[in-house]
């Protein structure tokens, strides 16, 4: 690889006579969490990570991650902190690797990483999805690509599969390729955050990392549970009566297929050997305290991601009456109320450099 730095503003490569250019300011992005109406579980491909069945998320205003990037000519290794700490080795390496996917080769200048987050990270929140939407805009700003919607989504998507739905706002949809090389796996938006004023009530019932990160349940979950190939072959269905309930704003219609998708999900996880439990006792308290709001007539719907938190789909007319009942639930440690959010961006006024 030979380096030259342009006027101290550009860190230039060229291996094999193609020439790139990384910019040396700093780069800020921000992305929005999501919550997935009908769930992604299970891989066709690890390697390239490409799921084995379709999703539809709605993108979360009150949940983000925000990251600033900086390539280095000094720097000999990559820095990533998260949330005001040095990462873990494993994030670190998640994140390197990410890079060098973005670069197309691991012959790249070094680059630090800042990334926080507004809520509980690695407890089942999708923090890998707003995590990977944020680092894959911030990455392909600072390596000078041009990126569209579709390209950042399947770029996101190699980071993290529930990240190709963060890049944009209010409904989406991860497409399900048929090509093993992932070209077609990349997530497009359905309605934006306008369309829709559902509220989604997230209940923590806990701060602790989970035990099991989703790759490695998804794995376990395609070599082990029996009902695995029905999870694929009904998961179509699941997906298209989904896209016309939200077309209608049939809101009832929405939260019984959501309530089915995230139940269909964890009974099948459940059934993998050894069997994968992602929820704990309040978990399973506001199950059922729900169940019970819904059955007085307040339409109130839940689901659950790979952790044991509780999000809750209502109207904003009932928003009171939910919160008032997750506020009698032992085990509920704090509500968050999103509304439906933006789709991921860059932070044009935020230039300060972090090396
Ligand atoms: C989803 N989840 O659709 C599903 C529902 C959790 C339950 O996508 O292995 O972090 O990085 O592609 O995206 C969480 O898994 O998994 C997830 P990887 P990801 O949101």
């Amino acid at each position: 690889m030979d380096v030259y730095k342009e006027r101290n503003h550009f860190f230039v490569t060229k291996t094999h006579s193609v020439i790139k250019k990384y910019s040396l300011s700093p780069v800020t992005a921000v992305a929005h969490s999501n919550i997935a109406l009908i769930k992604y579980w299970g891989k066709r491909s690890v390697e390239y990570n490409l799921p084995a069945v379709g999703s539809i998320s709605l993108t979360l205003d009150a949940l983000h991650t925000k990251t600033t990037l900086q390539f280095s000519d000094t720097l000999k290794e990559d820095q990533l902190i998260l949330n005001d700490q040095d990462a873990t080795a494993s994030a670190l390496k998640r994140v390197s690797d990410f890079l060098d996917i973005t670069a197309g080769s691991s012959d790249r200048p070094k680059a630090k990483v800042i990334s926080e987050n507004n809520f509980p990270t690695g407890a089942g929140l999708a923090s890998s999805a707003s995590g990977f939407a944020a680092l894959a805009l911030a990455a392909g700003k600072g390596m000078g690509q041009s990126l569209s919607d579709e390209a950042l989504s399947r770029l996101a998507r190699m980071g993290s599969g529930s990240a190709a739905r963060s890049i944009y706002g209010g409904f989406s949809e991860m497409q399900l390729g048929t090509k093993d090389d992932g070209s077609e796996d990349f997530a497009v938006p359905l309605y934006d955050e306008n369309y829709w004023d559902v509220r989604l009530l997230v209940a923590v019932t806990s701060d602790e990392k989970k035990e099991l990160g989703s790759t490695e349940g998804m794995v376990r979950t395609t070599k082990t549970a029996p009902y695995y190939e029905h999870w694929v072959s009904s998961h179509p269905n699941d997906l298209r009566e989904m896209r016309q309930a939200i077309a209608e704003k049939d809101f009832e219609k929405t939260g019984e297929l959501a309530e089915h998708s995230c139940f269909k999900m964890h009974g099948l996880a459940m059934a993998a050997k050894p069997p994968i439990l992602y929820w704990n006792a309040a978990t399973t308290e506001t199950i059922h305290r729900v169940w019970i709001l819904r059955k007085s007539g307040v339409p109130a719907y839940v689901t659950i991601d790979a952790g044991p938190q509780m999000k809750i789909l209502c109207l904003p007319e009932s928003v009171d009456a939910v919160k008032d009942t997750l506020s009698e639930i032992n085990g509920v440690r704090s509500v968050i109320e999103a509304k439906p959010g933006p789709g991921a961006y860059i932070m044009e006024t935020v230039n300060e450099t972090i090396i």
